[in-house]
């Protein structure tokens, strides 16, 4: 006889969406009036708001490695810019597979090389085998046991920005014209992302023939849904569901852009970095369209609105498809997104090499109502792999002796908040570029960032200067906050070491 499942003793399921590129104060639940939100913002209020979280790394990959093994982006091998992450670590789905769960990945990982794939294996599909790349990558014939295949997932949809993988063969039945129109290879002929960053104006803006029901969004949501349909009857599911939008190109369907008129729109309230004047190399590497027409700026703002309301609808099916299937209260949703967009603050857009709160400051919440009371707002300072940590913890699971976060499942059942001392967040040099080095340490009242390679350090006084307009690093009056901050920053340095091999006696 088979054992009965009480509700007690089923696991339940885990709904891991991640955004790509989304800032924190894009959003209804952050108190964006402009923003149309209304799926995530009910998620986010059934559970708990992280107002101050912030990812380890500032562009996609560190980022989604350190949230994937719940470790720093320099401890599990990705801190130098390094496009490819050990198929050995241990990821929070290997874990949850080995503990019965049935993991799926829908949407991006991006935790292996796009560029090389699409380019050198000549290949637009994602690949998450990573067995692939560890050659060339002079990781050897990596052995792991088969649930770190895939880096733990068992079922797949991929979808990453350069590598559509099947999305093209799930347009066909559904609009063969649409299907035809657009080329089989990449996503860099059809989207224009990836345009010289040295135009000084934003050159990807602007609606895409493609619609709502049809878009990259709902074909990441909707394989979920049906994911989730097929199998939550069979064991407990655990999804990461990650989309690539707002992330450029701004591109958004044209009946959503409908919504935000260009007039309404709010301008960034800096066009230009105020007293600090960074080094030319850095803005003819990144992302400078300073000389954006304020038109321009409007359309580019109204666009990434608009994407952020196609997640949001693409959100709403697969709530709808789990609350439908009578799961809503046994769902985990956890949400983060990797990094922000400047979005023409400081007359910057996208992402880059200058820590500003709108590119390292990121919307997160967790979501579990059976356990931790709704409609909290955590004020401490968190980082995105204590979400990972935290997961565990609320599965009633260990959290794995490799990882680095701080489990806060305990604390936000008792409505307790994390607040850390300060939180880091590092971007490195990669040999292709556009980025520079940066060390960045911030505490609730101010920051330090450290560009090594080019010896130049900035500290802000967050108190009198949230928005970083001041570099006060050499003002006799700052001496002893510019002391202390560069002793933390190296203790935290140190503390990041690989807690693995456990030290098992002195020497
Ligand atoms: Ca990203």
């Amino acid at each position: 006889m088979n054992e009965q499942v009480t509700p007690s003793s089923k696991k339940p399921h885990v709904v891991w969406i991640m955004c790509d590129q989304l800032r924190s104060d894009k959003l209804g639940f952050m108190g964006d009036a402009v923003a149309r939100t209304p799926n995530l913002d009910r998620l986010a209020n059934r559970g708990v708001v992280f107002e101050k979280m912030y990812p380890q790394c500032s562009v996609c990959m560190g980022s989604r490695a350190s949230i994937l093994t719940g470790r720093y982006p320099r401890t599990c091998g990705m801190g130098g810019g390094s496009p490819l992450l050990d198929p050995r670590e241990v990821t929070w789905p290997t874990v949850l597979q080995e503990s019965g769960y049935q993991t799926g990945l829908f949407g991006k990982l991006h935790v292996t090389p796009q560029q090389y794939t699409f380019q050198t294996l000549g290949s637009s599909d994602a690949l998450t085998d990573a067995s692939v790349f560890v050659e060339p990558a002079g990781i050897g014939r990596a052995e792991f046991p088969p649930s770190h295949r895939n880096y733990g997932f068992q079922y797949l949809v991929p979808y990453e920005d350069l590598l559509p993988s099947g999305y093209h063969d799930w347009v066909r039945p559904h609009d063969p014209q649409l299907a035809a129109d657009f080329p089989r290879q990449g996503m860099t002929a059809w989207k224009g992302w990836d345009q010289p960053y040295t135009e000084h104006q934003p050159s990807d803006i602007g609606p895409t023939a493609l619609p709502v029901n049809l878009h990259p969004s709902m074909y990441i949501a909707s394989s979920a849904a049906e994911y989730f349909q097929t199998h939550h009857k069979q064991g407990p599911c655990a999804m990461q569901v990650s989309f690539v939008d707002p992330h450029h190109p701004f591109d958004p369907p044209g009946e959503l852009l409908a919504n935000y008129p260009r007039d309404e729109m709010p301008l960034p309230r800096y066009a230009d970095t105020g007293e600090i004047q960074w080094p030319q190399r850095l803005l003819d590497r990144s992302s400078d369209y300073s000389q954006a027409s304020e038109e321009q700026t409007r359309d580019g703002i109204a666009c990434y609105y608009a994407m952020i309301e196609m997640v949001d609808r693409a959100v709403g099916e697969l709530v709808k498809t789990i609350e439908e299937a009578g799961e809503l209260e046994n769902t985990v949703f956890l949400f983060v997104a990797d990094h922000g967009e400047y979005l023409g603050d400081y007359g910057l857009w996208r992402k880059g090499s200058y820590h500003y709160d709108c590119v390292m400051h990121v919307p997160a919440f967790i979501s579990y109502p059976k356990t931790i009371p709704s409609a909290q707002r955590s004020e401490g300072l968190t980082e995105a792999l204590d979400l990972t940590a935290t997961l565990f913890g609320l599965l009633d699971l260990e959290v794995p002796s490799s990882m680095q976060g701080t489990d806060m499942a305990a604390g936000l059942k008792q409505q307790q908040h994390l607040d850390r001392p300060w939180t880091y967040t590092e971007l490195h040099t990669t040999p292709a570029g556009p980025f520079v080095s940066i060390q960045t340490l911030r505490t609730q009242t101010a920051q330090i960032d450290v560009y090594p390679e080019d010896e130049r350090t900035l500290l802000f006084d967050l108190e009198i200067d949230p928005d970083q307009r001041q570099d006060v690093y050499s003002n006799p009056a700052y001496q002893t906050l510019r002391d202390q901050m560069q002793r933390n920053l190296f203790k935290e340095i140190t503390r990041q070491l690989d807690p693995l091999p456990k030290p098992l006696s002195q020497f």
